[in-house]
């Protein structure tokens, strides 16, 4: 769906069962996909804050399908989160209900936005600033998919068939340097080598999945650190957010996810590649907080392949960046010319330190 620019955000967020008068709405937060606000409203002396969300159909093109998805796994959390005496209210995502009594909100513009309460005094780091803070992350997202280990997952639509399908992100690729939409397949001959040198390692692990050796679970398959809250009295990680992707998948996509953008020592978009390399300390640490976290539900090979996990999800995410820039930069949002060049060539040059630091990450079994 084309995107028709909302003419009164104002009037959307009042379709929401919210409290008090609307004093603010601002753009927030630095995702690449949906488009975040912060409504704060006041209500008598207090003010309340919220997170109005405007999803992007073009990329979710079954919104009701997507908010199926989040309303089952909020609640399944809510309960687990409950039963284990802590505090939904800060530890997952509860939704705010339209005025209608609907999950979300579709404007005359044809838009769709969903609402939902600001988690307080917690903040989302786009890059490690303490070691503890990646930890804590990965103890968070670790026990989100034990949490979810139950979760009946043939009830969760597939809202992005084949998101980590690696192989297929390979054919996508292939795809756009054959269409050349836009006429960039010249400037990125070493990228494109890049990928085809790295060929057959792009299906290790849908291959151990399908000969049954990896098992299937819930994962959240966006795990980059500014997709968890983490509590700034207490540098625990509190509430995982952006379920959008929540469906089965490997619990690799999300370790490899989380080491792809908290362990590069550079931004996800460095344009000094000195800058960018596997920080070994922080590969450790996350990998002992995954583990601590999931409570011991990963299997031997699960184990065995935690490095690979970290390596494809790095070299897919490039693939990707590739990609839309191939196409002409049309799925993430970039905000300088040549960002998604600048963040592919940081996911590979990421990929080749890894490769030389390969031993050491396999050493950590
Ligand atoms: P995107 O899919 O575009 O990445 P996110 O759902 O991750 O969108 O939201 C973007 C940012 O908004 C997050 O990184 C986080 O900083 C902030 N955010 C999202 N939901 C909440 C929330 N409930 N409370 C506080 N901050 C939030
Ligand atoms: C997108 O939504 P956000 O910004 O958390 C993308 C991820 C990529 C990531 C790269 C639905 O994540 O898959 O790894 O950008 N999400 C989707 O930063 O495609
Ligand atoms: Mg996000």
């Amino acid at each position: 769906m084309e995107k028709v620019q909302e003419t009164d955000i104002f009037q959307v967020a009042e379709n929401f069962e919210t409290f008090g008068k609307i004093e603010t709405i601002t753009p927030y937060g630095s995702g690449h996909i949906n488009d975040t606000y912060l409504v704060v409203e006041k209500n008598g002396s207090s003010l309340n804050r919220y997170i109005l969300q405007r999803m992007n159909t073009s990329i979710f093109t079954k919104p009701e399908e997507l908010m199926e998805n989040i309303v089952g796994v909020t609640s399944y959390l809510k309960e687990k989160i409950l039963d284990q005496g802590g505090n939904p209210k800060r530890e997952t995502l509860q939704l705010v209900k339209t005025k209608a009594g609907a999950d979300y909100f579709i404007s005359e513009a044809g838009n769709y936005y969903r609402m939902y309460d600001f988690i307080e005094d917690a903040v989302t780091y786009d890059a490690v600033k303490e070691p503890e803070d990646f930890y804590e992350s990965a103890v968070a997202f670790g026990n989100f998919q034990y949490l979810l280990s139950d979760y009946p997952a043939e009830t969760l639509h597939e809202t992005i068939p084949d998101f980590h399908n690696t192989e297929k992100r390979f054919h996508d690729l292939e795809e756009a340097i054959a269409s050349d939409r836009v006429g960039r397949k010249h400037l990125v001959a070493p990228e494109i080598a890049f990928v085809q040198e790295r060929k057959d390692e792009l299906g290790i692990l849908l291959e151990l999945q399908k000969a049954g050796k990896l098992p299937l679970r819930v994962t959240h398959n966006d795990t980059k650190l500014n997709n968890i809250m983490i509590d700034k009295e207490t540098g625990r990680g509190i509430c995982i957010i952006d379920l959008d992707t929540v469906m089965p998948g490997l619990s690799l996509y999300d370790f490899g996810d989380s080491i792809r953008f908290g362990a590069n020592t550079g931004a996800e978009d460095e344009t000094d590649l000195s800058k960018v390399s596997l920080n070994l300390e922080l590969y450790r640490l996350y990998r002992k907080g995954y583990l601590e976290g999931s409570k011991g539900t990963l299997t031997g090979k699960e184990i065995e392949m935690l490095p690979m996990g970290a390596k494809l999800m790095t070299l897919e995410c490039g693939i990707r960046f590739l990609t839309d820039y191939l196409n002409g930069d049309t799925y993430f949002k970039i905000h300088r010319e040549n960002h998604n060049l600048d963040r592919c060539r940081s996911q590979f040059a990421l990929v080749a330190d890894m490769e030389k630091k390969w031993d050491a990450m396999e050493g950590e079994l």
